[in-house]
């Protein structure tokens, strides 16, 4: 069986981009794959923030994932910080990954950008760290939304750096994205992604909303001046969105189903409807999993566990290879 590994930050509740970029992804092929999925609160920390908030923030993150379908009997869901081995190994990559890489990634100029008084060098090295996450794990797959593919490949140039220097360690993994909705967009701002951190609330779709918000907010994303519906990112991204959003939750081709509306209005309805049809058992196991708050904690004491004895067992392969002195 292949072995999937994938992260995601505990900076925000979850949104339809993390749903359908990667979340569902995740939950769709458990069974069929040994499945490590990790709240990195460890990455988290790369822009300031309030103390305990993080903390917070992974217990409600874990529930969350629990609600989209994660089954801690079938897949691995563990915090970062709780396998020190991440920050270790971290240490060892952030070694092995070259200044000038790092000052490729379009997420660093992305996020530092938006820092207004502190860059913190952490922001700049975290995809070593990122590295080390999946590097641990002999991940083959690493289910994403496409902001996160740059990181992905960065990951595998490290891996192979390691191997040519040390000798055989990794195994070099590969990025898998859904064919809609690897890229949702801000509903208010269609050039830019939907994400946890965005300037607006009306732009994001939070799976924990009241749904009557959620149609409302779909109701009212920006289109543009024509009238005619056409699947045209460059073009008509506001469009195209609400086509992507609508075919990865309907199962259906984007393009193809431009050809069966001709207003705006109908478009936005159904695609409204298909989004609520989708969060309303996610919400309900939500619910249920707020009145049982031990069944979250169970899970990630027993993740963790699980994902130590696989860390541990690279992290040690990685050091004798390297050639460090060992203890005793
Ligand atoms: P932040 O705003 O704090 O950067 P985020 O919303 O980008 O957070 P992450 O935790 O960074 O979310 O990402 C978790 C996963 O969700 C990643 O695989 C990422 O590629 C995916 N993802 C995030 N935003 C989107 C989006 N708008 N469309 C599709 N996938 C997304
Ligand atoms: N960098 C990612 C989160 C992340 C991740 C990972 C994703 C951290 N470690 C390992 C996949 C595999 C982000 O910002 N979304």
């Amino acid at each position: 069986m292949s072995t999937v590994f994938s992260g995601i930050q505990p900076t925000g509740g979850l949104h339809l981009g993390n749903l359908l970029g990667a979340v569902r992804n995740w939950v769709d092929n458990q069974g069929d794959t040994v499945g490590f999925f990790c709240i990195v609160d460890l990455h988290a920390l790369t822009v300031p923030k309030e103390p305990g908030e993080v903390g917070k923030g992974s217990i409600e993150l874990a529930r969350e994932l629990l609600a989209c379908g994660l089954d801690p009997t079938e897949s691995t869901l563990f915090i970062q910080s709780h396998v020190p081995e991440h920050a270790q190994m971290g240490w060892l990559l952030q070694c092995n990954t070259g200044f000038g890489e790092l000052n490729r990634m379009t997420q660093f100029k992305d996020k530092s950008a938006k820092q207004k008084d502190f860059v913190s060098s952490g922001l700049f090295s975290y995809p070593s760290l990122q590295a080390a996450d999946i590097l641990l794990y002999d991940t083959n797959q690493v289910p994403v939304g496409a902001d996160q593919r740059q990181h992905i490949e960065l990951t595998r140039d490290i891996a192979v750096r390691f191997n040519s220097r040390y000798g055989e360690t990794f195994v070099v993994p590969e990025a898998v994205s859904p064919a809609a909705g690897a890229r949702v967009m801000d509903l208010q701002n269609p050039t830019d992604k939907m994400s946890k951190s965005a300037a607006t609330e009306s732009g994001t779709i939070y799976l924990a909303e009241d749904l009557s918000k959620t149609a409302k907010k779909i109701k009212r994303a920006v289109t543009d001046s024509e009238v005619e519906v056409r699947y045209d990112p460059e073009a008509k991204p506001g469009v195209a969105n609400l086509l992507g959003i609508l075919g990865a939750a309907t199962d259906r081709d984007p393009a193809a189903l431009a050809d069966e509306y001709s207003q705006y209005g109908p478009l936005k309805s159904d695609t409204a409807d298909a989004v609520v049809t989708l969060l309303e058992p996610i919400q309900e196991r939500l619910s249920e999993l707020q009145q049982d708050p031990d069944s979250v904690t169970a899970a990630l004491i027993t993740g963790a566990r699980k994902a130590s004895t696989t860390a541990q067992a690279t992290y040690q392969r990685a050091v004798q290879n390297i050639g460090l002195t060992p203890p005793g």
